[in-house]
């Protein structure tokens, strides 16, 4: 049995995908540079300035590092202001349940994110203080694939990497899982990905004894 369960945020917990993709998109406009919602299933996991890079891919014109810089910035400020509307109406189905019979079972919990709004967003849904440990993206150089938001949310945790399972919806946290040497658990988008050591649809149609076998 597994002494941890490592959650990803966005697409596992709460789906702020919607509030990226409208930020992004207003960016985008201003510059004039195509974006879609297919584009925008790209960014899933990926940290901004990676995000920022996949959007430009369509760009006309080549930008500086600085105005790269400024629109990361106007991005995240037009996002920040959208998640004022989170709520823990928000958390995803089966996702509450899961957390409390996992305590209960004594199983310790973390958050492996990849956003550096990782508090606020936990803060906004009521779940600022329930975690044993949150590993973010303020904490790490190399986002996902690679391991290490994960690797330390272990150590937070006090745990080694093989006693802990991950959450993802994403391929490149999948990735970053077994990377890190983690059992995953793919759900949404990660739920058609092979590499997945078990999948769902959503945490509702998981049983956590199974979680954590
Ligand atoms: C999340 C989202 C990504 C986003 C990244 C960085 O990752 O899925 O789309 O680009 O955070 O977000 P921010 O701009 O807030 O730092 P995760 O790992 O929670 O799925
Ligand atoms: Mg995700």
């Amino acid at each position: 049995m597994k002494k941890g369960v490592i959650f990803d945020l966005d697409g596992v917990i709460v789906s702020t995908d919607g509030l990226h993709y409208k930020a992004w998109k207003q960016m985008a406009d201003r510059e004039g540079i195509y974006f879609d919602q297919v584009i925008n299933n790209r960014l899933r996991g990926v940290s901004r300035m990676e995000s920022l890079a996949i959007i430009l891919e369509r760009a006309e014109k080549t930008y500086t590092d600085e105005e790269k810089l400024e629109m990361a910035s106007m991005k995240n400020e037009l996002y920040r202001e959208s998640l004022s509307t989170l709520t823990p109406n928000d958390i995803l189905p089966g996702v509450t349940p899961v957390l409390e019979k996992l305590r209960a079972m004594g199983v310790k919990l973390a958050i492996g994110s990849s956003s550096r709004n990782t508090p606020a967003i936990l803060k906004q849904i009521g779940l600022g203080d329930f975690f044993d440990a949150v590993a973010d993206g303020n904490q790490i150089q190399n986002s996902k694939p690679d391991p290490e938001v994960f690797l330390l949310a272990a150590k937070l945790l006090g745990l080694p990497p093989e006693e802990c399972v991950v959450v993802e919806d994403a391929f490149a946290g999948i990735d970053a899982a077994k990377a890190g040497g983690m059992k995953a658990l793919g759900v949404g988008d990660a739920s058609r990905y092979e590499k997945a050591d078990i999948t769902a649809p959503t945490l509702a149609e998981i049983a956590p004894e199974k979680l954590i076998e």
